[in-house]
């Protein structure tokens, strides 16, 4: 009988033991504040409300791209491997067209199509063949020689989306723990600092930014005093995309590029931004400044809601500038770094 209390005693004090270790286990590991408690109504009205996260799950690159996307239905649906027919080579003539891949690139796969065939079926062949062509390196630089502050220059016409996508980089290299400064080279009109000086409140970025009309070379240097001074690990310099003239726009860059690349200041992208709405209106662009502007990547923006997401190809094939970054949106979260596997994919996965 003894035997059977002392059992029962121990496995009693055990069982208080053990629940006393799970309540323990269970506590977050930072104490929060003791807090009053809930009344009753508002804990059953928070339970019932479903949280933000659940709300508003991140697109995915497909969703994003979904007009693009759309484009591409035709060859995502065709069965068969082997040889490609002539009324599929069509389809895929047509497919490619309207996604803006242009017409060299276009003449160029559906020669590969014809002479290869498609033993795991088109939509497979044409993935390859994409994926095939977009082979350059993305690396982006962020670092530059001793003693000197990197920078990057950012070059396109107006509208093209050059301020948006430089507030983006600045949240993004802040996300990494750089310290910015943004350059306000568009002095064209005082709006576009203005624009600036948002996205550097927004961001926690430095901002140098002057007069309407000002010579856009002197802020880039003040820029890059201000960075040098404060050990600043990036320059993010914006430029004006119109001038009186395309010559005039262009000198003026080239003279924003030497004062950029003087020391304490040191070039080490130059990224040209191409709208994909404009399609192949964006490459005749590119082609104008590339020579002025020593173009190291392109960043693409503006590839949601438009079915030209075909011109990511051609910009490569015909340019050979690798695109960098693509812009899906106009939050700060909506830039991405391009990701060739996951954009084909966005466009040809079933
Ligand atoms: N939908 C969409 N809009 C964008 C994107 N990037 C920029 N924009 C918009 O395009 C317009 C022009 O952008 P802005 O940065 O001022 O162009 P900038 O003249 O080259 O500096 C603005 O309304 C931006 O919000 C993008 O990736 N997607
Ligand atoms: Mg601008």
């Amino acid at each position: 009988m003894t035997y059977v209390i002392i059992a029962i005693a121990v496995l009693v004090v055990a069982g208080a033991v053990l629940l006393i270790v799970r309540r323990r286990r269970n506590r977050p590991a930072l104490t929060s504040p003791a807090r009053a408690a809930m009344p009753e109504v508002l804990v059953g009205e928070l339970a019932a409300r479903p949280s933000l996260e659940a709300e508003a799950p991140a697109p995915s690159l497909a969703q994003r791209l979904a007009t693009s996307r759309g484009v591409f239905d035709r060859v995502r649906s065709m069965t068969g491997v082997g040889a490609v027919s002539a009324e599929q080579l069509d389809v895929v003539e047509e497919v490619l067209l309207r996604s803006d891949i242009g017409v060299v690139t276009t003449g160029a796969i559906l020669e590969e199509l014809r002479k290869n065939g498609a033993p795991d079926g088109v939509a497979a062949a044409l993935r390859r063949i994409l994926l095939d062509s977009l082979r350059a390196s993305r690396s982006v630089v962020t670092t530059a020689d001793e003693g000197r502050v990197p920078v990057w220059l950012f070059v396109g016409v107006n509208g093209v989306g050059k301020t948006t996508t430089i507030g983006k980089l600045a949240q993004r290299h802040v996300d990494e723990g750089r310290s910015v400064v943004l350059a306000a080279g568009d002095t064209f009109r005082a709006a576009a600092a203005d624009q600036l000086q948002r996205w550097a409140e927004r961001t926690g970025a430095d901002i140098v930014r002057s007069a309407e009309g000002a010579d856009p070379g002197s802020v880039v240097h003040d820029a890059l005093g201000r960075a040098a001074a404060r050990g600043a690990d990036i320059v993010l310099a914006d430029t004006a995309g119109r001038r009186a003239n395309s010559t005039n726009l262009l000198d003026e860059l080239s003279k924003v590029r030497r004062v950029a690349d003087r020391a304490p200041g040191q070039v080490v992208e130059t990224f040209m931004v191409l709208d994909a709405t404009t399609g192949q209106n964006a490459l005749s662009q590119a082609r104008e400044f590339l020579a002025a502007a020593a173009v190291t990547g392109i960043v693409l923006t503006k590839l949601d809601g438009t079915a030209r997401g075909g011109i990511v190809v051609a910009i490569e094939r015909e340019l050979a500038i690798p695109v960098k970054f693509v812009g899906v949106g106009e939050g700060v979260h909506d830039l991405i770094t391009f990701d060739p596997v996951a954009f084909v994919d966005s466009l040809l996965e079933a």
